[in-house]
């Protein structure tokens, strides 16, 4: 019998217990981080299951339609985002939810308010729903700045100041992918016990990827550097081979690809939407963050992603993230186009 095998099959870490382990070692901690992401991990089992079950259970019709019962039938992304605010609430953690589906950012009230802002998708990717390919859900957790009212300035705050981002994703299997700031951690939903185990410790991204992810389609409104970019992506002038294109058109998929397997993810600017399609604070910002921690690099055709300050909450950046190397053939490109 294979002893260390066993161990590790019985020896289970959960994300609880790995958040915990993490809380051990600043004793100043009360555990309301720990308490938060119980709530994270909560909404992320109800979606899970949702997702699983919507082509059985008709959850995919449109948000406003009726059912054959005459009830209002809730499209998958709204009811994911009723249940993300109302665990977030609830959790008695947090003062300011930015969400992806809300125009305004909700103000929690005085009584259920605790230190942390939560800036989310709650399910990102929805166009791909229907079609049962991987979709994802996208968090980041700011401390509330010191004193008075919570107010967006909170929020409205570089990538870099956040705690802890991290996404799950709702695939083959469920698995939430987190960093608070001391490297990337992945763990797998076991179905049996209803609990996320640590299945993929310390993800560092490779130094230099074989894959280029990018919606091909926008080729023609692409500028400069970007269409010189993936010209060299396909015809390497280094004599190396050329890189494969993977594109799945869901961003928490094309992420998680790119963190295992190395390589470089673009939503880049192009004329028709200069400041690119993907949202700072609960797409750019968290996988950047995410990125960074693996070892890798975020730009964003001007700057280091996370140093991005957004004006609003709904602010889009062109973003290009993933391997080291990678990311910086593309910064390079842009430097020599500003010369
Ligand atoms: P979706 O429109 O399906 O919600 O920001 C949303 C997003 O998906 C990302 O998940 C994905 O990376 C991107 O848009 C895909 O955009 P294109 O269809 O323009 O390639």
């Amino acid at each position: 019998m294979d002893h260390e095998a066993d161990s590790h099959r019985t020896d289970l870490m959960t994300i609880t217990r790995y958040v915990l382990n993490e809380q051990s070692r600043h004793p100043e901690s009360r555990g309301d981080f720990t308490i938060l992401l119980s709530h994270i991990v909560l909404g992320c089992k109800f979606v899970c299951t949702a997702v699983n079950k919507a082509g059985l259970a008709k959850l995919i019709g449109l948000a406003g339609e009726t059912n054959v019962q005459g009830e209002e039938q809730k499209k998958l992304d709204v009811l994911s985002n009723e249940v993300f605010i109302k665990a977030l609430v609830s959790s008695g953690r947090t003062c300011i939810l930015v969400s992806e589906e809300d125009e305004e950012a909700t103000i929690v009230e005085p009584s259920k308010r605790g230190r942390y802002c939560v800036v989310f998708d709650p399910l990102d990717g929805s166009s791909n729903i229907d079609c049962g390919v991987s979709i994802g859900t996208i968090f980041g957790i700011y401390m509330v700045k010191d004193g008075g009212e919570p107010t967006l300035d909170n929020v409205l705050r570089p990538g870099k100041n956040m705690l802890a981002a991290g996404y799950c994703m709702y695939g083959s299997s469920c698995t939430l992918v987190l960093s608070t700031g001391t490297g990337v951690n992945g763990f797998t939903l076991d179905p049996s016990l209803g609990e996320f185990i640590l299945t993929h410790p310390n993800i560092k991204i490779p130094k230099k990827g074989k894959i280029y992810s990018v919606n091909e389609g926008n080729t023609k409104n692409w500028d400069a550097p970007t269409t010189k970019y993936v010209e060299q992506c396909k015809f390497p002038k280094d004599g190396s081979s050329p890189k494969s294109l993977r594109y799945i058109g869901s961003m928490v998929a094309d992420v998680h690809r790119t963190l295992l397997y190395g390589g470089i993810f673009l939503y880049p600017a192009d004329k028709k939407s200069p400041n690119g399609k993907l949202r700072v604070l609960y797409e750019v910002f968290p996988m950047s963050f995410l990125m960074e921690q693996a070892g890798g690099q975020a730009f964003t055709g001007k700057q280091r992603a996370l140093d991005l300050v957004p004006k609003n909450i709904h602010e889009r950046s062109p973003i290009f993230l993933g391997s080291y190397d990678d990311v910086e053939e593309i910064k390079a490109l842009y430097a020599a186009e500003e010369k």
